[in-house]
């Protein structure tokens, strides 16, 4: 049986991800931060109780505390470590930045080491991201583009890149970067903005919200399903080398599509409830994401199932079902007042 580590485990990645190769038979350890209140909504539905010998355990620690990492990796002794653990919010490393690079690239560093000086020596995989590419030098971007990163969360993404590729070639390390487009689903967290006008619409819908406050509606994204992307996460670290990979789906859309998208699909007229609070502008932005992920489909045989619009659905569909939810909650509780 194979043993994975996962670091980001309960954040959207990371549960799609633990459902994959705990369906594939490995044993997977995951890594959770102490919180006051519960954090691991996104994988309770594949948690078990830890004395029933489980394929999914939690182990606690932070990306901040590297001798943590060093004798988490000794003690689990895995076969493959998967870094996903980040700050991830664009928008916030502007107002943190220097708690952004020490998790978001420094954390990568503390990990790699650890992986480094662990005899077992595991493959490692790094969440790299399409903001790396930052301002637009040429579309559709590929290995070969140029980053010009334009957030603090991107410059520390820079960072780790460089770390794995220099892991990779300096110690032979089994070390590879996915280059990953933004990717969406019913479990994006609720203030990026694909869940955030989700969330927001389905609300409206109901009656249960009056408007949607945004930023810039005429950012474009190269936006895939979360599903599909962790498959190519694992699939880059069953080859024969390591290497690095765009994972994209070669569309792009505005923020105003996908606005068009979810009302039209509840007959909703976004104009009436959305208004611009430019405190959700950033510093500086990143204008057009556009992936070319031919490298992947040639090399990994991967490729995107979900579409933009079946992906506006899905997330529609989902929180409108908990709109409902929310929605019965309060006629009980009023009915009992
Ligand atoms: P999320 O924000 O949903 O999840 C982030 C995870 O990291 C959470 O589990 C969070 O824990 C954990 N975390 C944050 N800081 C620390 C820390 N200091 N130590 C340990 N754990 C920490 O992100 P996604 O799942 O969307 O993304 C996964 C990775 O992929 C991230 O690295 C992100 O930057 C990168 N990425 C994401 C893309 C996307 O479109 N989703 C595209 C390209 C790259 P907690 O639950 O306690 O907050
Ligand atoms: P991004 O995702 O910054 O691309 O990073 P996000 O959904 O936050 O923003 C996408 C675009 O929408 C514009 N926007 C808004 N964004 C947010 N969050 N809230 C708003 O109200 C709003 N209004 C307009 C933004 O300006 C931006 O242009 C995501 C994260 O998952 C990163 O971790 C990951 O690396 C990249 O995707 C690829």
């Amino acid at each position: 049986m194979k043993r994975a580590f996962i670091t980001g485990i309960t954040g959207q990645d990371g549960s799609y991800l633990a459902e994959l190769l705990l369906a594939k038979d490995y044993e997977v350890w995951g890594l959770i931060r102490r919180s006051a209140s519960f954090n691991t909504g996104r994988i309770e539905h594949l948690y078990q109780d830890p004395h029933e010998n489980p394929r999914l355990r939690l182990v606690y620690g932070d990306l901040t505390d590297g001798s943590n990492l060093s004798s988490l990796i000794n003690e689990i002794q895995p076969d493959e470590v998967y870094n996903l653990a980040a700050q991830s919010h664009v928008r916030v490393s502007f107002d943190m930045p220097i708690y952004t690079v020490n998790s978001d690239a420094l954390g990568t560093l503390r990990l790699l080491e650890a992986v480094r000086t662990c005899k077992c020596r595991p493959k490692f995989y790094q969440a790299s991201s399409s903001e790396m590419y930052g301002k637009v030098l040429e579309t559709p971007q590929t290995e070969k583009t140029p980053f010009y990163p334009r957030s603090p969360y991107a410059c520390a993404k820079v960072y780790s890149y460089w770390q794995t590729i220099n892991h990779r070639e300096a110690y032979g390390l089994f070390a590879c970067n996915g280059v990953l487009f933004n990717h969406e689903s019913p479990r994006r967290g609720e203030t990026f903005v694909t869940r955030k006008i989700t969330r927001a619409a389905t609300r409206i819908k109901l009656g249960l919200q009056e408007k949607l406050y945004l930023g810039n509606l005429d950012a474009k994204r190269d936006w895939g399903f979360a599903g599909d992307y962790v498959e190519a996460m694992w699939l880059m670290l069953q080859q024969d080398q390591p290497d690095d990979y765009v994972v994209a789906t070669g569309e792009t859309h505005s923020v105003r599509e996908f606005l068009d998208e979810v009302f039209g699909h509840l007959d909703l007229d976004w104009g009436w409830h959305v208004e611009i609070d430019p405190r959700y502008f950033r510093p500086s932005e990143v204008d057009l994401l556009l992936g070319d992920a031919s490298k992947a489909r040639r090399m990994l045989g991967w490729e995107p199932r979900v579409t933009f619009c079946q992906l506006a659905r899905m997330m529609t569909e989902a929180d409108l079902k908990r709109a409902q939810r929310e929605q019965l909650g309060r006629q009980s509780e009023s009915m009992g007042a």
